[in-house]
């Protein structure tokens, strides 16, 4: 059922002004400092963005693939460190349990999850385990009503804030590949569990990743989430849902840049005239828009067909591919307008030149994108569906 327009249109408005008026003015500081201050982060709390896509009878705010997606245009539009604080309760932390927990799992933690009390990080990467995540080594071997879980996970998102992470783990150690591989909710306190330092990155300082290491720590096997053998699906299931979120924020972050751009261009004189007069300059910013747009209606309609029961696989990755290269394209045109200004840290651009150049790479890489799509084609094909 689609969200009721009136509620959804207060809280688009509502997140607009919390971004202009809260995020947009701490962006340098919180670059320089690599920490989005606990105040904004407070305020994320109280405007619900952390629930925003946990079921109400949990806490969240349940809101439909189409009104979270609106809502990420709106949070893409400052730095993407702010999104990045409620990111992953909103999307690949949380997901698993909304989408295939147990009612008592849910029901433990859920409401933390929804409230921003609770941080929620989704842990599959590993050194060896990029792309080809199917081909994960971390270790959850049963022993009586637990798993003892062994390995390192890499580049995982909040997990120096983390209290729960869903961790893909392989079960069954004489199955390679995907299927030998089970999702499970592990809780941060648990013994065993230590977390790395935060990576120095290129860019979106005040979001952090970090090691996740597993050395003997014993796992509850009720914290299995689905079936046994089947977290690989789980994983790509929720990655779904993440790709059509992170093409929205950055599609977000594009339609800041253009206006970024245009305003500058109105009021930067050369040869005589404002550069917006320039053809050249206006072939940059017309391209953007043009490209950002496609973007928009692509995550739009990914999004109401997955409201509306579809399979996204496809267009979710095709939407990702797009969104987020137009995004790194449109990105660099912004340095290009800005000229000189667009390398100097003071306009902030070349900062989110750095910022989007993950868009391209995490929730999959724009090569594992195409994969997938082309994959999909092929077995539509096949199926006489295509
Ligand atoms: N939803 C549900 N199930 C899915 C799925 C999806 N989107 N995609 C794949 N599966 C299922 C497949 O149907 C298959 O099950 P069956 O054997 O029962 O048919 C199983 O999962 C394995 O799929 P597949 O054979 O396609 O796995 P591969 O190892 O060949 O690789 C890719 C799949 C490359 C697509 C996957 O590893 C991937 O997405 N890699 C990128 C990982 C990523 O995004 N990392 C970012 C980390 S989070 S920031």
């Amino acid at each position: 059922m689609p969200f009721d327009a009136e509620i959804r249109d207060a809280l688009i408005e509502q997140v607009r002004r919390f971004v202009s008026e809260k995020c947009v003015p701490a962006e340098a500081d919180v670059a320089e400092k690599d920490e989005v201050p606990q105040e904004i982060v407070d305020e994320m709390k109280h405007l619900g963005l952390f629930g925003i896509a946990v079921p109400e009878e949990y806490g969240g705010l349940q809101l439909d693939m189409e009104t979270e997606c609106l809502v990420a245009f709106e949070l893409g539009q400052t730095s993407p460190a702010f999104r990045s604080v409620a990111g992953t309760n909103i999307g690949i932390g949380s997901q698993a349990l909304v989408l295939f927990g147990t009612e008592e799992q849910k029901q433990r933690w859920l409401p933390g999850v929804a409230s921003g009390d609770l941080i929620a990080s989704f842990a599959l990467t590993e050194p060896e385990a990029g792309s080809d995540a199917g081909a994960l080594t971390t270790k959850a071997i049963r022993d009586g009503d637990h798993y003892v879980f062994n390995g390192t996970k890499r580049y995982i998102t909040n997990a120096n804030k983390a209290d729960i992470f869903t961790v893909m783990a392989r079960t069954d150690p004489d199955t390679p590949g995907a299927k030998g591989v089970s999702a499970f909710v592990v809780e941060r306190n648990t013994p065993g569990v230590s977390v790395g330092v935060p990576e120095k990155k290129m860019g979106q300082q005040g979001a952090h990743i970090c090691d996740v290491i597993f050395d003997n720590a014993r796992v509850p096997a009720a914290n299995m989430i689905g079936k046994e053998g089947e977290g690989f699906k789980v994983a790509m299931s929720v990655l779904d849902k993440g790709r059509l979120h992170i093409s929205a924020v950055a599609t977000g972050v594009s339609k800041r840049l253009i206006r970024e751009m245009v305003n500058y261009a109105l009021e930067r004189k050369q040869f005589g005239k404002p550069i917006m007069e320039h053809q050249l300059i206006q072939a940059m910013i017309a391209d953007s828009q043009a490209e950002t747009y496609a973007a928009e209606c692509m995550i739009m309609d990914a999004a109401r067909r997955r409201d509306a029961g579809e399979d996204v696989t496809l267009l979710a990755s095709s939407t990702k591919l797009f969104a987020t290269e137009a995004c790194g394209r449109v990105a660099d045109r912004a340095v290009q307008v800005f000229g000189g200004a667009g390398y100097v840290s003071d306009y902030g651009i070349e900062r989110f030149y750095r910022d989007v150049r993950i868009f391209r790479l995490y929730e999959g890489t724009s090569q594992i994108q195409q994969i997938i799509i082309a994959r999909e084609l092929a077995r539509a094909a096949k199926s006489g569906k295509l």
